[in-house]
């Protein structure tokens, strides 16, 4: 059989379209023209990004949204630096991403010439795989496997490097089938032990979280736990997996979390923890749940047979896609829920508490009150808005307050990387443009990547952003305040005016400083962002006193110069 002769890039592209790639995300480079040519010709859509963080952070809030691999375009060097901060976001919230960058020509390499990193080297912890294609006939098999390799158990990051003589190299090569994601089902053995720890248990909790859940496997969980009247909490940044309106929706267990819920986790007699790593920041230092042997009864379902018992021994391990082990939960038969009944009320109740209004906004002094925004959000955008947020203390706002609307919902990264916020947000809109898509930014995390906003301009992409302003790294300065009181240090922000900055982009844009303004703001800026397709963005400025729901960077400092104190005059 003969087949067409193409070059490399365009080999690449037509193997992009086989394998069901419609958007792509990047920077351009000289090393990769001949992908950029190929591109002129396809339907798929070239989104240029202002900075490949942003490039890489908008492919990996594709690949949450959409659970196929995010598509990220850079160039060598300077651009794969750029772009690192996404793929070790994908890496740690298992998102599918393939990143390809333009490498040096074949005929330079190893010799470090211009901009030349040896990517195997460079991203070996960071991605699932790394490869480099040298020969322009092997790509359609390269792609399969990186498609095959994003997607298959624990999704994640892939990284292709192109030598740029190779792009342009031709080759008469067929092209392959499309990918097909693999994952494993649980057993119907394993299902019969579950059931039956389950139905030993008087005290049982469900805890949500992972990669590589769909529609489908978030409707079977939740009527799993509907049949079997199970509290269900999520990991952290993974609270959208059970719409948190849902009865028996319990909060999530993250940074910050409920004290209430924490008891809950620590005395359960058996946790279902299907999908998450449990991970530090769900664990809360891996003190909920001790390592490596817990003291509840532990069954740990996870997508990747390499994750289970490599930081807990469960008592039952399941290797399981999400659709899979859901689908099986859906059709268990249920149990006898008369131990626990009573308790999924019960933790809803201690989520309602835990969600209403904070002391420090009690006394109605302060002028902004950060609770009241976010009741005004939830009152005013529809229940399926997208909240996206980076890394700082204002996330906790969406976090313990705004109740997420299932399935996709909420876009935020469990690596704790600042600049995820905007480009997430102006990648959402432009994926499932009828959705609302409200952004929450911090005044130091908006800066990393809020160069986006241009983008987002530039492709009618009407996201919602909400910087807020408080002229600090906060997060930092309360950990400031907490080991080294008083002593502020290399945490102070002096800020451009958000709005008007917002309005040289082309976007809408005004601040907010009062409570009573919130709710119009957000009005006006929903009718221009759904209405006319261009981005809006609202700065809240307000105390900066107010750095947690739960305590003031002024309780914070005197709590840790009395602590102080006291450990002084013990040791005199
Ligand atoms: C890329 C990156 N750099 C640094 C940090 C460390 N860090 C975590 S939160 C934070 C401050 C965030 O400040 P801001 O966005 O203003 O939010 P705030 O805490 O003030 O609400 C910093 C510097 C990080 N998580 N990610
Ligand atoms: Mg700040």
């Amino acid at each position: 059989m003969t087949h067409p002769t193409r070059t490399g890039g365009q080999i690449l592209v037509d193997a992009l379209k086989i394998h069901g790639v419609d958007t792509a995300f990047g920077v351009p480079g000289e090393s990769y023209l001949d992908v950029l040519d190929a591109l002129h010709d396809s339907d798929i859509r070239f989104i240029i990004n202002r900075q490949e963080g942003g490039a890489a952070f908008m492919a990996d809030a594709y690949g949450k949204m959409t659970g196929k691999p995010g598509i990220c375009f850079v160039t060598r060097g300077p651009g794969a630096t750029n772009a690192s901060i996404g793929v070790h976001t994908a890496y740690q919230d298992s998102t599918p991403m393939i990143l390809f960058i333009g490498q040096v020509g074949n005929d330079f390499i190893d010799r470090e010439a211009f901009q030349e990193i040896d990517y195997r080297r460079m991203y070996g912890q960071m991605a699932k795989w790394v490869a480099q294609i040298d020969r322009a006939e092997r790509i359609p098999e390269y792609l399969a496997r990186a498609f095959q390799v994003a997607t298959s158990g624990r999704p994640g990051p892939v990284v292709l490097a192109l030598p740029e003589d190779m792009l342009i190299d031709t080759a008469a090569v067929a092209d392959t089938r499309a990918y097909q994601a693999v994952q494993a089902s649980p057993s119907a053995a394993q299902i019969d032990v579950l059931r039956a720890m389950l139905a030993s248990a008087k005290k049982p909790l469900v805890l949500l979280g992972g990669g590589g859940w769909n529609a489908q496997a978030c409707a079977d969980l939740q009527r799993f736990a509907e049949a079997n009247q199970l509290p269900v909490g999520c990991a952290f940044r993974f609270q959208d997996l059970l719409d948190n309106a849902h009865p028996n929706y319990i909060g999530d267990v993250g940074i910050g979390v409920n004290p209430k819920l924490a008891a809950r986790v620590r005395e359960a007699d058996v946790i279902l923890a299907i999908g998450p790593r449990l991970g530090e920041m769900t664990t809360g230092g891996y003190a909920l749940i001790s390592a490596p042997v817990p003291a509840q009864r532990l069954i740990h379902v996870h997508a990747d047979a390499e994750e289970l018992g490599s930081v807990y021994q469960a008592e039952l391990m399941i290797n399981s896609g999400m659709p899979q082990i859901a689908a099986m939960l859906a059709a268990m038969a249920p149990l006898d829920a008369g131990a626990w009944s009573a308790s999924v009320a019960e933790a809803k109740a201690d989520l309602a508490a835990w969600q209403l209004q904070p002391a420090i906004f009690q006394d109605g002094k302060a002028p902004l009150d950060l609770w009241q925004v976010v009741q005004q959000i939830d009152r005013i955008a529809p229940h399926d808005t997208i909240i996206t947020n980076g890394a700082g203390n204002y996330a906790t706002w969406a976090h313990r307050f705004h109740s997420y609307g299932g399935m996709r919902t909420q876009l935020a990264p469990t690596s704790g990387a600042m600049g995820y916020s905007v480009p997430a947000g102006v990648a959402a809109k432009i994926i499932d443009p009828k959705r609302t898509v409200i952004t929450f930014a911090g005044d130091g995390e908006y800066m990393m990547n809020g160069q986006e906003l241009a983008t987002a301009v530039q492709y009618k992409a009407g996201v919602v952003i909400i910087v807020f302003n408080n002229g600090m790294f906060g997060t930092i300065r309360m950990h400031q305040e907490r080991d080294y009181p008083g002593r502020v240090s290399g945490t102070e922000l002096h800020n451009p005016d958000f709005a008007a900055l917002a309005v040289a982009y082309g976007a809408h844009g005004e601040v907010v400083d009062k409570t009573a303004d919130f709710g119009p703001a957000l009005e006006r800026a929903l009718a221009h962002a759904n209405g006319r397709n261009l981005p809006a963005l609202i700065e809240l400025r307000y105390d900066g006193n107010l750095i947690t729901p739960g305590a003031t960077l002024e309780t914070i400092r005197k709590n840790a110069e009395a602590a102080k104190k006291s450990t002084a005059e013990r040791a005199n």
